[in-house]
């Protein structure tokens, strides 16, 4: 049914095709273009979450999230939503050969026996029926508990459902830096004109600055609003995605993490041996390790 839904809702690519041939029968995954590298030598977590990777669009970021998977491993992967863009998809077929990569990459981890929970969110909602089932060792969820090696209780989901009580914010969190820095500039072209026609100053960046600060309220109501749902069932934390903002907040007793995104950010959320958790920024951990070698390539 994942197979039907890969091959005919969204195209028929043969690499899809053969893909979703592939997690119905058994056979050998079709190769990669890009070359797996070995799995040994990966870092190893307890746990690792990612989500909106937002497969099927051009603004996902496929070149870093292929390095993240060849450089870590972990005996639980879970998959928080918006992993394939099944809205764009739907208006425009979009699937490159690394979107296939991808696909590969973690279908392949679930047969080399790591446990992949894939817990569909609102751009992937044409999973959420398969709720319960399991496909290609990928068990597909409403939502999760999860609990650490020291023994927190962890509520696991998307967080498109806090989009009702939140709707009247929702556009602002788009509302981003670039954003003001551009208004600032409209501002500076258009009172030029203003004044030449004889109109007072009129300040668009004040009206952004305005916009900004609400984004950033958006963000930290968000934030509020999933970790009381958490503490109201009892658990010790959340574990979430949906506004392509990774962060750790403690509200009161109650844990807020969010894993991120591949499409700006780039971040996982990683549970280490002994409980400890952390966000891990995939293209400071990328420069991190390129640092000697572009360093002298650039003196040179
Ligand atoms: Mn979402």
């Amino acid at each position: 049914m994942f197979g039907d839904y890969l091959d005919g809702d969204i195209g028929n690519g043969d690499g899809i095709a053969s893909l979703a041939e592939y997690v119905s029968s058994h056979a050998e995954p079709p190769p990669p273009t890009v070359p797996e590298r070995s799995p040994e030598g990966r870092r190893k977590y307890r746990t690792v979450w990612i989500s909106d990777v937002h497969l099927g669009t051009k603004g996902c970021n496929a070149q870093l999230l292929i390095d993240f998977l060849d450089s870590v491993d972990s005996e639980t992967m879970y998959l928080v939503g918006d992993i394939i863009d099944g809205w764009r998809l739907k208006k425009k077929f979009y699937w490159p050969p690394e979107h296939n990569d991808i696909v590969w990459r973690i279908l392949k981890r679930a047969r080399r026996g790591t446990r992949i929970v894939y817990i569909p969110g609102n751009h992937d909602e044409m999973l959420r029926p398969f709720s319960g089932m399991s496909f290609g060792g990928i068990e597909i969820q409403r939502a999760a508990f999860h609990e650490t090696a020291d023994g927190r209780r962890l509520m696991v989901l998307h967080g498109d459902e806090f989009d009702a009580i939140m709707l009247s914010h929702r556009w602002l969190a788009f509302v981003g830096d670039a954003a003001y820095h551009l208004s600032m500039t409209l501002s500076h072209v258009v009172n030029v004109v203003r004044r030449r026609l004889g109109l007072p100053y009129w300040s668009l960046s004040k009206m952004a600055k305005h916009k900004v600060k609400n984004a950033v309220e958006f963000i930290g109501k968000y934030e509020e609003v999933v970790a009381r749902a958490a503490a109201e069932r009892g658990v010790d934390g959340v574990v979430c995605g949906h506004i392509h903002t990774a962060e750790h907040r403690m509200f009161g007793d109650t844990e807020y993490w969010n894993d991120g995104d591949w499409v700006e950010g780039c971040n996982a959320l990683a549970e280490h041996a002994d409980g400890r958790m952390e966000i891990l920024n995939w293209p400071e951990e990328v420069a991190k390790r390129q640092v000697p070698v572009t360093s002298t390539a650039e003196a040179a």
